[in-house]
């Protein structure tokens, strides 16, 4: 890139980010949609990669492609240009075009699964990372993009606390949330998670915590979690909730919980159902720790007949939420802030 159009990208950066992050100019290889969006001040949605190559229900190729192109397409219908982001051969990349977005679905479970932590290794080693919720937050951050949408975003595990494991697993993604500033639009916390400690480990790094046109937070396959909630009724309240947090200079970044759409809280349901008997099925048996994850996907996908009805529920979530975001980051870029 010529060096003029370097220094106007990083005097844009610091109008945009004003956290004097221009540092990322030729360090992050941003796409020309995307840097002409930018430049303009047009809305931009930063869409994850580890969606793409380790959804969690192991989303095969080429349907993990087709998905991506839908949840990109959705963002451009609703008036904002998606940033896919991910790390190809050590550059991280802010917007993939076609066929990078192609490479990265069919080296699938090959890309490492790459948190803020592993950024460094990534890029040293030159390697090909698939970026979950944090280090999507750090480069969507790093170069202004303030809307970034994902399925759902990890949590605290259960039984981290308990005397005899004492795992501390608890996800990256919200202490990133406590130190970046971007809002983060998923459909809540999933149940095999531990949302109550999450919504208090959130509250402990300072994260504002939002419900999208109800006032309980989701918990990604059913719209309750027990868990009471701030309310953004409308786009409007989102993005009064984000002028401030960006005009106090806070620092932390925010997460809007969009409710699963009705038409699909039948099948949710039976999600959850399935989530609860295998969570007693852990219980009785003793697995616990590493374990339990991989036994309670396992036993879910056995409950409801083949790992096709918890991904159909995945994909069309990251889609209704890709909606909601492209809208407020839309309604965001009106408001030139
Ligand atoms: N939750 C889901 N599906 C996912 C993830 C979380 O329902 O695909 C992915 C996201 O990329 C998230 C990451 O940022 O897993 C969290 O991983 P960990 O728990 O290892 O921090
Ligand atoms: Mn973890």
């Amino acid at each position: 890139m010529a060096s003029s159009a370097l220094s106007r990208i990083a005097n844009l950066q610091r109008h945009i980010n004003p956290a004097g992050r221009q540092a990322s100019v030729g360090l992050v290889k941003i796409s020309p949609v995307v840097s002409e969006a930018l430049s303009r001040g047009k809305a931009v949605v930063a869409l994850e990669s580890t969606i793409i190559s380790h959804g969690s229900q192991g989303m095969p190729y080429p349907k993990n492609l087709e998905t991506a192109k839908e949840v990109e397409a959705i963002v451009r219908e609703n008036g904002a240009v998606p940033a896919t982001i991910a790390i190809l051969d050590g550059v991280p990349c802010v917007g993939l075009s076609t066929e990078e977005l192609e490479r990265l679905a069919i080296m699938g479970m090959k890309a490492q699964k790459t948190a803020r932590r592993d950024i460094a290794h990534v890029v040293a080693t030159r390697g090909n990372g698939a970026t979950t919720v944090s280090a999507t937050m750090v480069f969507a951050s790093m170069v202004g993009i303030p809307v970034f949408v994902t399925g759902g975003i990890g949590g605290v595990h259960r039984h981290g606390e308990s005397s005899k494991l004492f795992t501390m697993d608890i996800s990256s993604d919200l202490t990133e949330l406590g130190r970046t500033p971007v809002a983060v639009i998923s459909a809540g916390v999933k149940s095999i998670l531990d949302i109550p400690r999450t919504l208090e480990y959130l509250e402990t790094q300072g994260v504002c915590v939002a419900a999208y046109a109800t006032n309980e937070f989701p918990a990604f396959f059913t719209d309750k979690s027990g868990c009471k909630d701030y309310q953004c009724k409308l786009i409007k309240q989102c993005t009064n909730v984000m002028k401030a947090n960006i005009k106090f200079k806070l620092g932390t970044g925010i997460l809007i919980a969009v409710p699963i759409p009705k038409e699909h809280s039948a099948s949710g349901s039976l999600i959850e159902s399935a989530i609860q008997r295998a969570l007693e099925e852990a219980r009785d048996k003793n697995i616990t720790g590493n374990a339990e994850t991989p036994f309670l996907l396992a036993r879910v996908n056995e409950l409801t007949g083949g790992a096709s009805l918890a991904s159909i529920l995945d994909i069309a979530l990251v889609k209704n939420n890709a909606l909601v975001g492209a809208k407020i980051a839309t309604a965001l870029a009106d408001l030139r802030i």
